[in-house]
């Protein structure tokens, strides 16, 4: 029977192929232990001796790590492994050797194998990794799925900024000037007035000369857009929506959590509802803990980190001055030196992983924003037209997947969330 790692259990005491690579060996002059992979998971296969042929013992002795081959072999229950299972191998069938393996059991520098990130997401923690990140999407969709949202895809190549200026990749539109997306929000807005509530996941793009654990140059942003949803309401979906992926993830994947040494009982306390507290509060909590920081002044990663370390759930920091957030949010009715946003910074400092808030409905107070920011009301004319025809409070948010997998996951740098990264000197493979 042909199988893979990941269904052995349907199998057990019975005989089953498996295509699967090396991934480490043992072996002495009577027995080889190949630590076997094959995508789905991972398996010790057992080589006795006496117990096969010549040849295929032969085989087992000399096969190179990365060699790729069909595994023949009764699958065993054992409590000791893992994945719960081992395979007494009765045959091996080479397709391809590998010569020179480049990333050996031996520790390699991170440029090393960033070097080599093409080979590298093979290796049992990378894999643990991508099968989380899998798990975030995975339930990502589910969860606004099951709450009435509908996929919308906003385009990638887009004639004007969502985020401000000074961060844009630019590029040519045949003749006209062009940019990647840093965010579909704007698009979302129109598509929120269409279908009620909408959620995007793709590419977004931010040319910022930054290089620290928690920039990416691409990376993938997940923007629900809800019609009639206020300040308040916006927050709680993003509190349920967060709880649920991360309970998702305890749920689905704790082998993998297991492969990366993450401490789950943290995870375990994410339920919502989660704490708030306001930009006031927050610079307050910041100066009163030594921290050299003004009212006006936006946060860095020690300041969220600081604030962060209060509590044990994800904390949203709202009302932040309108002079350092976007345009198109929402002053505060109380008070218009502030607007109706939040940001929700992950404990253990992980720093921000959403930016949300409730979005200007009206037009001229909107028309003034452009004028501030010296946006040309020309390239915007079409965000105008949401506030011309039915406009209606509105609000959502962003969620980076990256910051998110690397919390979740317990990694030190969002560099080995993606399969592939972009950073400032990284463009390679
Ligand atoms: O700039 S954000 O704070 N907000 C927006 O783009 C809004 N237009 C989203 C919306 O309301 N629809 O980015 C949102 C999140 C932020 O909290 C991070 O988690 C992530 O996107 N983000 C990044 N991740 C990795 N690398 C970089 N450079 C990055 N920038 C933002």
């Amino acid at each position: 029977m042909k199988t893979t790692i990941s269904q052995v259990g349907k199998y057990t005491d019975q005989e089953v192929t498996i295509g699967a690579w090396i991934a480490n060996k043992r072996s002495s002059g009577k027995i080889a232990f190949l630590q076997l992979r094959d995508g789905t998971g991972f398996i010790q296969g057992v080589v006795v001796k006496a117990e096969v042929s010549e040849e295929v013992f032969a085989t087992a002795k000399s096969i190179t790590q990365e060699s790729s081959l069909f595994v023949t072999g009764v699958v065993r229950s054992d409590e000791r492994a893992p994945s719960g299972y081992e395979l007494t191998v009765t045959g091996l069938e080479v397709i391809h050797e590998a010569v020179d393996y480049p990333i050996t059991p031996k520790e390699h520098g991170t440029e090393f194998l960033m070097d080599h990130r093409h080979l590298w997401l093979r290796s049992k923690r990378q894999h643990a990794v991508m099968k989380i990140r899998n798990e975030l999407i995975r339930a990502t969709y589910e969860f606004f799925n099951e709450n009435g949202f509908v996929k919308v895809d906003p385009p990638i190549l887009t004639g004007s900024s969502a985020e401000g200026t000074t961060n844009l990749f630019h590029t040519k539109y045949f003749d006209e000037d062009a940019y990647l997306s840093q965010s579909g929000q704007l698009y979302m807005e129109a598509a929120a007035m269409a279908l009620g509530k909408v959620f995007s996941f793709g590419p977004t793009f931010r040319a910022e000369k930054s290089k620290t654990r928690r920039h990416l140059i691409e990376f993938w942003m997940i923007e629900p857009e809800m019609a009639f949803v206020d300040h308040e309401e916006n927050l709680q979906v993003q509190e349920q929506y967060v709880s649920y992926m991360v309970q998702s993830v305890l749920k689905n994947c704790q082998l993998e959590l297991n492969v990366l040494g993450r401490d789950t009982t943290k995870l375990e306390q994410i339920v919502g509802p989660f704490p708030r507290i306001t930009y006031d509060n927050a610079i307050k909590f910041l100066q009163e803990n030594g921290h050299e920081i003004e009212w006006g002044e936006d946060f860095g990663a020690p300041h969220e980190t600081a604030i962060a370390e209060s509590f044990d759930k994800p904390v949203f920091i709202t009302h932040y001055p309108a002079a350092i957030k976007a345009f198109y949010m929402k002053p505060d009715p109380n008070r218009a030196d502030v607007v109706l946003c939040a940001d929700m910074i992950a404990p253990e400092g992980y720093g921000e992983i959403i930016g949300g808030s409730q979005r200007i409905d009206d037009m001229e107070l909107l028309k003034d924003r452009f004028e501030e920011h010296q946006l040309s009301e020309e390239t915007y004319k079409w965000y105008l037209d949401l506030r011309r025809y039915g406009s209606v409070p509105h609000s959502g948010f962003g969620l980076g997947l990256e910051r998110t997998v690397a919390w979740v996951c317990g990694l030190e740098h969002v560099r080995e969330t993606i399969p592939f990264p972009r950073l400032l000197n990284r463009l390679y493979p």
